[in-house]
């Protein structure tokens, strides 16, 4: 008979062992392959690690012990994140054993075994993230070096790790008063990993701080940039009432926010909703803090409720008569802006990339949340009730008219389709991979392209500004104009539903628009137009716009072009102060021999590939362009150069 005793040691030791091993697996695992815990080594990959810090601390606040969260980056591109919270537990962990059988720090636990963190003490459960989730851990293991500190009861702990490893048992710093708690981790994202050339972009991290800001009510979130001394704090009295505010801040609301926030079977549910008198849609939805830009079951309900009590309201009040059809999903959507946020235990996504909410029962839970609340706004505010209901009532009727226009447009392309249009210039090379068709700006600019170019694999369509140029003009408007008209009948392609990317003419597309306001203007119409209809087209990276230079610069017989004024004052200096310049206008202004060596000569030029890096801040974009604000159309026009990435052809 074996003693009992024994029995208990010895399976103790298998447990030391396996947690002892399993930290550093763990970590080599991680380090070899970074894409299984934080999707790859590239720039996303580096912010995710940033996410990754930050959801613990929105976690601590989520759970109602702390309010302020700090992130900064350092020049050194380290970065440390802060919070006011409890502070991670300091002292032997219950269960996890080192190799000699000794109880392991907590801290270290946290730090370096993959998968602890969640599910311990409290019952609680890891509420941000839910996507990602991987841990701190990740994060330590992919970091040159880490630094956890820990302030709590009184006492203010550091630990340091190498690549994962701790350096030595945690050290206690000095006393703090027993007030003063939180959790600090600095890291450095180890360049042996990261090998890219790659750092964190302020504006991606600021756009995920504001929208962690607004889903968690009651958080401020302050965001420094020490690289360029740039910084920003978020908070957000009224959450999801504030986002909407937020979005809504250039349009004409037609009523009051309408908030609900409710517990259902320990799933939190919040939405915010209010229509105003756009065109277009602007609704996001986020589960567990994660803009989940691919909508799922929570976006479902909150479309349908709406849809399903606005009906049920019309036809109670007799705003839709007998014979009328109800309103279909389209006919609520326009004008709408709305946000749905859920706080679910277990979160489930479709996959790891796409980011979209699976869970079955979020769905009845939100249309019942949505629609009771909604459903009691109109009851109490007739007005706001009828307001949206004329809205409806507008969108359906030309919905039904841009149909039929639409209808045409695309049987007309389809019959005319071997007529191109006769502005067109088409090339010689029909084998679509090599050939690329320039959209130019105005007919003289379209002029001197045509003489310039290639025309064996260039193709020159002209478009005339001002059509394009129709303020607030719904979309379905702009496509029966001619020059979309000729635009869709030159790709080959058809639009919409239609669209079929076997037909396209030409490999690449490119824009090329003076370097002026009305330039981006007409480029961002041809970019929404484009994003609207022809998603794919941007997607396989067909799209392109045109780098005009900015001056041409010439010294005796040497003549060179700029194409910012960055490279203006540099070449003025290598040419000497005497250099004659010569500011570009527009592209009218460059003969046909200076367009093709500055912007159409594949050897010379530069492009730009248009990438739709985030769907929902460029619909956000193209919607502010639609408005009729000016301010946030001049910023558009600056920051929209940042939708775009250079592509050295
Ligand atoms: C800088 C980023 O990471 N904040 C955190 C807490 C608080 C607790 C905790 C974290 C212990 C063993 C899981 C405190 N008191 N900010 C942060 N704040 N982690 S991380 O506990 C972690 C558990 O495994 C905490 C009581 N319960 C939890």
């Amino acid at each position: 008979m074996i003693p009992e005793v024994f029995v208990v040691t010895k399976e103790q030791a298998v447990t030391y062992d396996v947690n002892a091993i399993q930290a550093l697996e763990g970590i080599e695992h991680v380090r070899k392959r970074p894409g299984m815990y934080v999707g790859g080594t590239d720039i996303k990959a580096l912010h995710h690690l940033v996410y990754e810090v930050v959801d613990n601390a929105i976690d601590e606040a989520l759970a109602g012990f702390c309010t302020r969260i700090g992130i900064t980056i350092h020049a050194d591109s380290s970065v440390t994140v802060e919070d006011n919270g409890r502070g991670i537990p300091v002292g032997p962990h219950p269960t996890k054993k080192d190799a000699k059988g000794n109880p392991m720090e907590t801290v270290d636990v946290v730090m370096t075994v993959i998968g602890a963190g969640g599910k311990f003490g409290g019952g609680g459960y890891k509420v941000s993230g839910g996507l990602h989730g991987v841990g701190v851990s990740a994060v330590n293991a992919l970091s040159e070096w880490m630094v956890t500190e820990v302030k709590r009861d009184g006492k203010w702990w550091r630990q340091e790790y190498k690549r994962g490893v701790p350096q030595g048992s945690i050290q206690l710093v000095g006393k703090v008063p027993k007030e003063e708690t939180g959790t600090k981790q600095t890291f450095k994202f180890d360049k042996q990993i990261f090998t890219e050339d790659i750092d964190y972009r302020f504006d991606t991290l600021v756009q995920r701080f504001r929208e962690m800001a607004f889903v968690t009510r009651g958080v401020t979130i302050r965001f420094v940039d020490e690289r360029a001394d740039r910084q920003m704090t978020f908070y957000f009295e009224g959450g999801l009432t504030s986002f909407v505010r937020y979005l809504n801040r250039n349009r004409e609301t037609l009523h009051p926010v309408v908030h609900v926030e409710k517990d259902i079977e320990n799933i939190g549910i919040e939405a915010a909703i209010q229509y105003t008198d756009a065109y277009t849609e602007s609704v996001y939805s986020f589960a567990n803090t994660i803009n989940t830009i691919d909508g799922g079951t929570h976006l479902t309900g909150l479309r349908a409720s709406l849809t399903r009590v606005i009906n049920d309201y019309a036809r109670k009040n007799g705003l839709l008569k007998d014979s009328d059809p109800n309103f279909s999903g389209d006919d609520t959507r326009e004008g709408l802006t709305a946000i749905v946020s859920v706080k679910h235990p277990e979160p489930q996504f479709e996959s790891q990339t796409k980011v979209k909410l699976m869970n079955p029962e979020v769905q009845t839970y939100v249309t019942q949340v949505v629609g009771e609340a909604f459903s009691t706004f109109l009851e109490e505010n007739p007005q706001a009730a009828k307001a949206i209901i004329a809205k409806c009532l507008t969108s359906a009727r030309a919905r039904d008219a841009a149909r039929k226009a639409r209808d045409l447009v695309i049987r007309k392309s389809a019959l005319e389709s071997l007529t191109l249009p006769g502005k067109l210039a088409d090339c010689s090379e029909r084998d679509s991979s090599k050939t690329e068709l320039y959209i130019v700006e105005g007919d003289s600019a379209g002029g001197s392209a045509k003489q310039g170019r290639d025309r064996h694999f260039q193709a020159i369509l002209p478009l005339r500004g001002k059509i394009m140029n129709t303020e607030r003009a719904r979309l379905d408007k702009i496509l029966s104009s001619n020059e979309i008209k000729a635009l869709i009948s030159a790709l080959g392609t058809g639009i919409g539903d239609n669209f079929d990317i076997s037909g396209l003419r030409y490999g690449r597309i490119i824009i090329m628009t003076d370097a002026d306001v009305d330039g981006s203007h007409i480029r961002t119409l041809l970019l929404t137009f484009f994003f609207r209809y022809m998603p794919q087209l941007i997607e396989d990276g067909h799209l392109y716009i045109a780098q005009p230079p900015l001056y041409r610069i010439a010294y005796k017989n040497q003549v060179k072009y700029a194409y910012t004024d960055k490279e203006k004052d540099k070449i003025l200096k290598e040419l000497g102060e005497k250099a004659g310049i010569q500011r570009y206008k527009g592209l009218g202004e460059m003969n046909p021999e200076q367009l093709w060596e500055t912007t159409m000569n594949p050897a010379n030029r530069t492009l730009l590939l248009v990438t739709v890096e985030d769907a929902a801040e460029a619909d956000r974009t193209f919607d502010m362009l639609m408005g009729d604000a000016v301010d946030p159309r001049r910023k558009f026009i600056q920051t929209h150069a940042k939708a775009v990435r250079n592509l050295d052809i």
